[in-house]
């Protein structure tokens, strides 16, 4: 069986991109994939939301590692996001697909806003997490209101 570093290499070869996000065998895969992503990263938003809003104590590693892992997850779940995958177990709305320079431009933002957030947590100020948390949830809200089924 040929190793996946194989088939990278003779997919390059052949002069095919190799993108660096997951593939998927079928639209549900897809969307389980986006949905799981999306999870994880707001368990990890979540704890910095809570230090940010004084529900727990500020713990200046603790808001620093979480905060990196949203910005690495911060780019996995777009990709799921392909044609045909917008039937199915999901709240995605149709806008995704029919006004997609929005949909890219709204996750551009958050990916933006999430590298700022990882740079606010390593400060180790709470009030540079304050703000970049909240300038981060606001991207998060504004993708949801538009691109999200209620
Ligand atoms: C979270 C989370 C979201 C965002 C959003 C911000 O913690 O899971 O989806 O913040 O609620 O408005």
């Amino acid at each position: 069986m040929k190793s996946i570093a194989m088939i990278a290499l003779s997919a390059l070869l052949a002069g095919v991109a190799v993108p660096a996000s997951a593939q998927f065998a079928k639209p549900e895969d897809a969307i389980k994939y986006r949905k799981n992503s999306l999870f994880v990263m707001s368990q990890h938003f979540g704890r910095l939301g809570a230090m940010a809003q004084g529900r727990i104590p500020f713990d200046a590693k603790a808001a620093a590692d979480n905060a990196a892992l949203v910005e690495t997850l911060s780019h996995l779940p777009w990709a799921a996001f392909g044609e045909g995958t917008d039937k199915g177990d999901t709240k995605a709305n149709p806008e995704i697909w029919k006004e997609a320079p929005k949909f890219k431009e709204a996750m551009d933002k958050f990916q933006a806003e999430a590298v700022k957030l990882a740079a606010a947590a390593k400060t180790g100020k709470l009030d540079d997490l304050k703000t970049a948390f909240g300038n981060t949830a606001a991207t998060c809200k504004g993708c949801h209101d538009t691109f999200r089924a209620k």
